[in-house]
């Protein structure tokens, strides 16, 4: 068994979250992860209101297990959103993409932990300032907005940098990385990539089949020139943006080729001219499993490799 403070920071079994993934990660995945033991998060990414709504009363039916919601906070209707959250509240609330400062007291008012995404050291310390329960530290081998530090050299700095728990994020796919980042520092994971291609995973099977194929070098990072990188696998959208930052093309051009790709990729199917957001590990993921399957295999791969470590290292 492999348990950490944040079992007890967020009543669950196996310290795994798995990453609120906008436009892939619906209210079954999130459900089934929770049921497995992890805890599972809605992504609602840049949805209306109205969806998060449909969506907290579908995972409410899947399961009693605690779960979360992940707030895009450049999201246009992040007011609307958090007004939900107020009313429905859920267990958890992580967010990303900038500084959910001032909904803080609001959300922890109705019992609510609220868990930022940090890509760097002064973003957590200034994250920290609000009252957090805790910090996901997300190195740059995540899919997504990412920052440009890897999770190896981020994750120690901002444990060392703040005094409240920090989950590790970017690169995990399986014990060898869970056990890296309890290394590092950190209390626990969080894993979005692997979890795409979970059974209960409602993204396009196209996409699901993209991550599959996918080798380690398939993933490129676009926009770094918007201030806004975002790492997906290549296709011909991302070397559009490609040709685009080499000939300078301004950051507003180059934004608007963006808008609605996520969507298009992950709940269409546009796997040519849409964004499909996926992290370094892809490569990794060779079939579809459930969401208890992939979370066991975690953890029984982390104490598998906990066990032979000692064997590995000690030399008398
Ligand atoms: O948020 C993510 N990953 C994401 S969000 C997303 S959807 C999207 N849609 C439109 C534009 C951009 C994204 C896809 N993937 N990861 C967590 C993360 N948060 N990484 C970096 C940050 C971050 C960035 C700036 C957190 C705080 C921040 O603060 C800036 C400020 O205002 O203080």
């Amino acid at each position: 068994m492999i348990r950490t403070a944040l079992c007890d920071l967020l009543n669950i079994e196996y310290p795994i979250i798995q990453g609120g993934m906008a436009w892939v990660a619906t209210a079954e995945l999130a459900a089934a992860v929770s049921n497995a033991g992890g805890l599972g998060i809605i992504g609602s990414g840049a949805a209306p209101p109205e969806w998060l709504r449909e969506q907290l009363h579908r995972a409410k039916q899947l399961t009693s297990k605690p779960f979360g919601v992940n707030v895009m906070l450049r999201s246009p209707y992040v007011d609307e959103i958090m007004e939900i959250l107020q009313a429905e509240p859920v267990a958890v609330v992580t967010t990303g993409a900038g500084n959910p400062g001032k909904y803080v007291p609001a959300l922890r008012g109705v019992g609510t932990k609220v868990i930022p995404v940090v890509s760097s050291v002064a973003l957590a310390k200034r994250l920290i300032r609000s009252g957090v329960d805790a910090l996901i530290a997300e190195g740059m081998e995540s899919g997504g907005h990412i920052g440009d530090i890897t999770t190896m050299a981020l994750v120690p700095q901002v444990v060392d940098a703040v005094d409240i728990p920090v989950i590790a994020a970017g690169g995990v796919y399986d014990g060898r990385g869970m056990l890296a980042a309890l290394s590092l520092g950190a209390v626990g994971v969080q894993m979005g990539t692997r979890f795409i291609c979970a059974t209960e995973c409602t993204v396009h099977p196209k996409v699901k089949e993209m991550v599959m194929k996918s080798k380690d070098r398939d993933t490129a990072v676009s926009g770094v020139s918007t201030g806004h990188p975002v790492r997906a696998l290549r296709n011909k959208l991302t070397r559009k943006y490609e040709e685009m930052e080499k000939n300078f093309v301004s950051p507003e051009e180059i934004e608007k080729i963006g808008v609605g790709s996520l969507r298009r990729a992950m709940t269409e199917g546009d796997v040519v001219y849409g964004t499909v957001m996926s992290g370094q590990v892809c490569a990794m993921v060779h079939r579809e499993q459930p969401a208890r399957e992939i979370i066991l295999d975690v953890i029984n791969n982390a104490i598998e490799v906990l066990a032979n470590l000692n064997s590995k290292v000690v030399q008398e």
